[in-house]
């Protein structure tokens, strides 16, 4: 008997108004069918923005404090849910049991961060200009936050964009991607057994071409956060901009690591092979491009494609596996393609290019660890964002060389270097155009309280996570009390006596 999911909206798991669903399936093996999932319809998404809009109306009167502690019992769940709900990520996602491990963690630091910001979210007061009176700001809840996540990190990401609104008063409508409904079913649970009240949140699964649409041009929806591709999150900028709603997105990347002649090459090694390979290249984080300095470039290649060709491809719940599937089978065409646009433009395909062919890999969207060599500035390979389990390597001469190689690309998200000389590392830090740079470090990494995003087309200028989503997700209000009991004319009386 196949599982059945439901919606939840107004308080109630509810089935979808299309009364379609549509299957998720274990990409490490697609005989595995986990259930089926509501293919849900604009009146799904109607009914649950009614009802999210009386959840805000009680949730924003909520004291700051009390809407913290509903946070700090939804991170002691995920502590208590952990393994089940990494098990079950790894199951619809692939990703090995670490990585899912680490991120349900994620989820639990978010929580726990957001707990203790319902004692802060600090408004400020500052001398006014004028005697006898005060000046001051302070946050306050905007109503609905749309959310829109991708499929790489099923927790994590949701949790990034929730537990932020939540904190400030807001209401939230979920729509995951397609890929991964299961984990965030799992994080909705988890929200109601914390206390949160019911109408405050909503999930309603389906289509990103019509549940996602649909709630970006709703009028009702103020606040949209997005993650996934550039393209799309041009879409919904062009409808959030003519309809003058806040909006965060967070998009691609094209994130490359530099190794110095003078790097410690077993442990930049380590770094490259966590950094393009962990969760099979599909982060927006991905180490996708390694810049290497000519003295060390043909012996770090080597050492790299030593240790790619022998990672163990397998499905995530496998002890052994190092790399899991990618997520669908469009993921693996993708790869694919770029295999062939590698050789076309002249690269080398030093490693993999292909399938895994016999036993149990035939039956997911396995596809070997690939390095393209030989690749230079300009090229598809190492401009455009692949996501997937591919390294393109380039030939650098000096830091000069790496760093504009590294900023020459249309996305900003993050980058790394790794170097024993401390000057190098500090021009580095200034000058890579970056939203995050990592020194002797790979390109992922991201910590729960300090802000995620990136620069040029990864992003719009907002960031998740850390202090500053706080201010995405509030709206700043400025209060003057004048108390001199006279007309105080701002800019005139003070210099004008
Ligand atoms: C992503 O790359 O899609 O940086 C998110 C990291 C994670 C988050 C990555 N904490 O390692």
């Amino acid at each position: 008997m196949t599982a059945t999911f439901k919606n939840f909206i107004d308080g109630e798991w509810t089935a979808p108004s299309t009364g379609d669903y549509f299957e998720n399936r274990n990409p490490a093996d697609w005989n595995d069918l986990i259930g089926r999932f509501p293919r849900s319809g604009r009146d799904d998404l109607e009914r649950a923005i009614a009802s999210a809009q009386r959840g805000f109306a009680r949730w924003s009167r909520t004291p700051a404090p009390l809407r913290g502690q509903v946070l700090q019992r939804v991170g002691e769940l995920l502590v208590q849910r952990k393994e089940e709900i990494a098990r079950a990520m790894t199951r619809e996602m692939g990703k090995v049991l670490a990585e899912t491990r680490g991120d349900v963690q994620e989820g639990i630091d978010t929580a726990f961060y957001a707990a203790t910001e319902g004692r802060r979210l600090f408004g400020r007061v500052v001398p006014s200009e004028l005697r006898n009176k005060w000046a001051m700001s302070f946050r306050r809840p905007i109503g609905i936050a749309g959310l829109i996540t991708p499929f790489n990190f099923p927790l994590a990401i949701p949790t990034w964009k929730t537990f932020p609104a939540l904190l400030c008063g807001n209401a939230v409508i979920l729509k995951p991607a397609e890929d991964v409904p299961h984990s965030v079913h799992l994080l909705v649970e988890v929200l109601l057994e914390a206390g949160l009240p019911p109408d405050v949140v909503q999930l309603v699964h389906g289509q990103g071409s019509v549940v996602g649409r649909a709630m970006v041009e709703h009028p009702d929806v103020p606040i949209i956060s997005f993650t996934g591709s550039t393209e799309t999150g041009s879409r919904i900028g062009e409808t959030c901009g003519r309809l003058h709603k806040r909006l965060s997105l967070e998009m691609g990347g094209k994130n490359a690591m530099i190794v110095m002649d003078d790097a410690d090459l077993d442990l930049a090694l380590e770094g490259v092979l966590w950094g393009a390979f962990g969760t099979t290249g599909q982060r927006c984080t991905a180490t996708s491009r390694l810049i290497v300095q000519a003295g060390v470039h043909d012996r770090f290649l080597q050492m790299v494609c030593d240790r790619a060709a022998a990672l163990r491809l397998g499905a995530g719940l496998d002890a052994a596996t190092e790399v899991g599937p990618l997520i669908h089978e469009e993921a693996r065409t993708k790869v694919e393609e770029y295999v062939g646009i590698a050789r076309e433009e002249g690269a080398t395909v030093a490693i993999g290019g292909s399938r895994p062919v016999g036993g149990a890999l035939e039956r997911g969207w396995f596809y070997e660890p690939t390095v393209f060599a030989g690749v230079r500035p300009g090229m598809r390979v190492e401009q455009e964002e692949i996501f997937g389990p591919a390294l393109s390597v380039i030939r650098v001469q000096d830091l000069d060389d790496a760093i504009r190689v590294n900023n020459d690309v249309r996305y900003g998200l993050s980058s790394s270097l790794y170097t024993r000389d401390v000057n190098a590392a500090f021009r580095a830090m200034t000058d890579l155009d970056n939203g995050i740079t990592y020194i002797n470090a790979p390109t992922i990494g991201a910590e729960a309280h300090l802000p995620f995003g990136g620069v040029k087309q990864t992003g719009n200028g907002h960031r998740e996570g850390g202090w500053e989503v706080y201010d995405f997700y509030s709206e700043t209000k400025v209060v003057y009390v004048d108390y001199s009991g006279t007309l105080q004319r701002a800019q005139i009386d003070t210099y004008g006596e």
